[in-house]
């Protein structure tokens, strides 16, 4: 298919949500006009002059590639990819000795998931810069990113749970992340027939404690009707206690879903009272299930360690009164969304043609009243006229996700018809479309979903991209797109790509995060049992078929940098102690044959590569960041003997030897 007949499919898809092609074609061109003034006043927008910083830290979820990457706003420079749940040969994440831990789980080593939802750490409501949390979704998992390093820090197994889609969406004191099941599966797991759906698959909502770094742990589950559940938003304000999931297959289907799970009218919010769960958890309630997942975390010696836990405390709705309420919610809804006053919940219906929007006030007025249509396992159900705030019509087509300015203004992408919507709060009018390409899933405002909305940037993150970037065979960039909310009408600024598929983003002020960088770790301070602090410290030391060389890396050498006693078959536990104490001064490590990623280590810290040679021969090691004028000189050799040999274990520099 030819470049423009895509692009006409996709157009047509805008043109028809927008009701008539002439509101379409009037913003034609993707919201940049077409005049040169145009043109050069959205490039004047996005502009960061050499040597000038960008205004804001974006957040983006790397989605299948598992990890975090930081761009720039407005630029959209790529400025680092942390890695989280993937290993990460760049840096060794998940290969050294001392962040493999960081991957484990019940089911073993698992080095790869699926990130969809970073979220800021807040205080009062209002994002602070402390973390950024963000959820795998395959093996249910939440991590930690501590932002003065950047660098994962903890990541927590969620038992019970399955496809961990709602999360982890925080508190507004950073209390409590959510983890919820998108598939529901049989609680406890156990091997059951797939018809038996409906009896026995069960749906969790997980209450993770996230305040102290390095403790994450599950507080409580709720027990759930066997949906999937999809997505969450913290209440704020008047609404603060509460939590809000949307939930689809409300059908509780086990097979083709598209279906199966679209044949109801309406599915729930479910609106969850937290502070009511601590009270019904504290007066004993509930059970105490035995399960085993993993808590991975750094510790103080830099080193990853794994804690395994065996139980988790399970309530269910029907035991703890006024714990969950259900909001009915046209039609298979995916996000919600909740305003910054906290008193509107939005709701984004994959199939539906309007946006419906929940009061808060009059969800607590129907609770009050008992105006309930049925209870479902202890669910009281709501009536949907009674808890409507209002519905936004003509919100185009399949309607996702909603973030807010701070000026009264929402913002809802919609996947099918390719636009960013923008609608009044109260009037529930649309005010402003743009056409984005294309598929838009979220949308992000920086602090669009807290209190405090800094409405001035909007980033649609769109899935599709034919023909905005240089095609590079089947696959092609995925994208975000800037748009500039600062006036009346959206306005197209730039097309960035984005390193695996961006499903959420978040973003907060530069200045919020970047005075408080660590610029290096104290090497006085290091506690890993095999750091050599200087360079008296180096040592070889085997332990029958193990190695252990402490060795040390500055500008520009090695500490020993030849090691002579090494056999075939040995496993040569290369710990490299960056001595530098400077900022920006990483030193590499690889050594020919290794069967593992290099090392990148930081300074004052140490780091382990683990090497087993294969050959009798000598073998080249050498640092591989660019560290100085002599870095090619930053090098050494290893020779291995054949099994067996009487070849006499030394080590040095320059010349001089030393043995054991
Ligand atoms: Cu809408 Cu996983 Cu939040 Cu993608 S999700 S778009
Ligand atoms: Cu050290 Cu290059």
């Amino acid at each position: 298919m030819g470049r423009s007949s895509n692009r006409g499919l996709y157009l047509l898809g805008a043109a028809l949500a927008a009701g008539t092609v002439a509101t379409f074609a009037c913003q034609g061109g993707g919201g940049v006009g077409t005049g040169a003034g145009d043109l050069a006043a959205a490039a004047q927008a996005v502009y960061v002059a050499p040597g000038s910083y960008d205004e804001f830290y974006a957040f983006m979820s790397g989605g299948f590639s598992g990890n975090l990457t930081v761009m720039g706003l407005p630029s959209g420079r790529l400025l680092k990819t942390v890695p989280v749940f993937s290993q990460f040969p760049e840096n060794g994440w998940g290969y050294t000795d001392e962040t493999k831990a960081m991957l484990e789980t019940s089911h073993g080593f698992v080095p790869w998931d699926d990130a969809h939802h970073p979220e800021l750490s807040m205080t009062d409501g209002v994002p602070d810069g402390r973390w950024i949390f963000i959820n795998g979704n395959n093996t249910p998992r939440v991590a930690r990113i501590d932002l003065t390093t950047f660098e994962t820090t903890e990541i927590i197994e969620i038992p019970n749970s399955a496809g961990n889609h709602a999360s982890p969406f925080i508190t507004p004191n950073s209390d409590y992340l959510v983890a919820s099941t998108r598939f529901s599966v049989p609680i406890p797991n156990r091997d059951i027939s797939i018809e038996e759906y409906k009896e026995n698959f069960k749906g969790t909502i997980s209450f993770i404690r996230a305040s102290q770094p390095g403790q994450m742990d599950v507080a409580f589950q709720i027990l759930m009707p066997g949906y999937n559940y999809d997505l969450a938003h913290a209440g704020k304000g008047p609404s603060d206690g509460w939590i809000f999931f949307t939930s689809y297959n409300s059908e509780e289907e086990h097979t083709l879903l598209e279906i199966n799970a679209s044949r109801k009218d309406k599915d729930f919010i479910a609106a969850v009272n937290w502070r009511r769960a601590e009270e019904c958890v504290a007066s004993g309630a509930g059970r105490t299930d035995q399960v085993r997942y993993q808590h991975n975390y750094i510790d103080d010696r830099h080193i990853a360690v794994t804690e395994e836990k065996t139980s988790v405390r399970v309530i269910e709705p029907a035991d703890c009164g006024n714990l969950v309420y259900f909001l009915p919610t046209p039609k298979s809804p995916h996000g919600v969304d909740v305003d910054p006053t906290g008193e509107y919940i939005a709701a984004g219906g994959k199939l539906a043609t309007v946006i419906p929007v929940h009061s808060f006030t009059k969800m607590m007025a129907a609770i009050e009243a008992e105006d309930f249509e049925q209870i479902i396992d202890g669910i009281p159900v709501l009536k949907y006229e009674s808890v409507l705030a209002g519905e936004v019509a003509d919100a185009g087509l399949g309607p996702l996700h909603t973030e807010f300015d701070g000026k009264g203004y929402a913002y809802t992408t919609a996947f099918i018809s390719s636009e960013v919507v923008k609608w009044q709060i109260g009037t529930w009018q649309v005010v402003d479309r743009i056409p984005v390409y294309y598929s838009v899933g979220h949308l992000m405002i920086p602090g669009g979903d807290s209190r405090q909305p800094a409405g001035k940037y909007l980033v649609a993150l769109n899935k599709i991209t034919k023909d905005r970037y240089l095609p590079t065979g089947p696959e092609l960039a995925h994208s975000a797109q800037l748009i500039d909310i600062s006036g009346d009408k959206m306005r197209l600024l730039l097309d960035f790509p984005t390193q695996g598929e961006p499903h959420y983003a978040q973003a907060i002020a530069a200045d919020i995060i970047k005075d408080k960088q660590v610029q290096f770790f104290s090497l006085a301070e290091n506690r890993h049992p095999w750091a050599a602090r200087s360079e008296a410290e180096t040592r070889v030391v085997r332990q029958g078929r193990n190695v252990h060389v402490a060795m040390t890396a500055i500008r520009s050498h090695f500490v020993p940098d030849n090691i002579e006693g090494l056999q075939v078959g040995d496993s040569v536990f290369f710990h490299v102690t960056n001595l530098e104490q400077d900022w920006d001064v990483p030193h590499g490590f690889a050594a020919m044959g290794g069967n593992t990623a290099e090392l990148l280590v930081m300074p004052g810290q140490t780091r382990t590569l683990v090497w087993v040679p294969q050959q009798p021969g000598v073998y080249p090691f050498y640092c591989t960041d660019f560290c100085s004028a002599l870095h090619q000189e930053m090098q050494g050799y290893a020779r291995v003997s054949p099994r067996g040999a009487s070849t006499p274990m030394r080590w040095g520099t320059g010349g001089t030897w030393k043995s054991n």
